[in-house]
């Protein structure tokens, strides 16, 4: 894999799991940041709001537009560049108020085989389980990736433990 302009430093990974520190740089982040329309500030509600864009192949429910918008493009070219993902076909924006958490679930076989995640904000804790017997947390610091594939992507449920703060999440589907 080639990895473009990315210090090596803070990265894990297996055949199925990579997770990257630092993938964006502050100002990076920051421009992302300042362009999320929202913030909806709903906190009574228990689960997170999810934007989406692009292809509605892998959740047809709730899809703001078929453009993805431009402000993520630098995101997306910066993915692609650096051998992480094919160009992404649609995306979700995950807006978590502090408290709120996503339960544990495997993404729909629609989603694709390859399924990357960019965290913003503030850090959360992703636990994966597998069969109620296995499990282990990964910490996904603001300004990571987390890319899932092959079994991990499959069978692993994924979950996002309840947040100490406003987080936001760029979810990146192929299909
Ligand atoms: O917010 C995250 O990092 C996880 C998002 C997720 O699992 C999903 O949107 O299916």
């Amino acid at each position: 894999m080639e990895l473009i302009g990315l210090s090596l430093v803070g990265i894990m990974m297996t055949d199925d799991l990579l997770v990257i520190s630092e993938f964006l740089t502050e100002q990076e982040e920051f421009f992302i940041l300042s362009n999320l329309k929202s913030p909806i500030k709903k906190e009574e509600i228990t689960r997170n709001n999810v934007y989406r864009y692009g292809s509605k192949t892998p959740y047809g429910m709730g899809n703001i537009s078929v453009e993805i918008p431009d402000y993520l493009q630098p995101l997306i070219e910066k993915v692609v560049k650096s051998g992480i993902s094919e160009v992404p076909k649609s995306v979700s924006v995950n807006e978590y108020m502090k408290g709120q958490s996503l339960s544990a679930h495997i993404d729909s076989q629609q989603a694709g085989p390859v399924i990357t995640i960019v965290s913003l904000a503030s850090s959360a804790t992703m636990r994966f389980s597998k069969d109620k017997e296995e499990s282990f947390d990964v910490e996904l610091l603001p300004r990571s990736l987390i890319r899932m594939k092959g079994d991990i992507r499959k069978k692993w449920k994924h979950e996002i433990l309840p947040l100490l703060d406003t987080r936001y999440s760029i979810v990146f589907r192929c299909v």
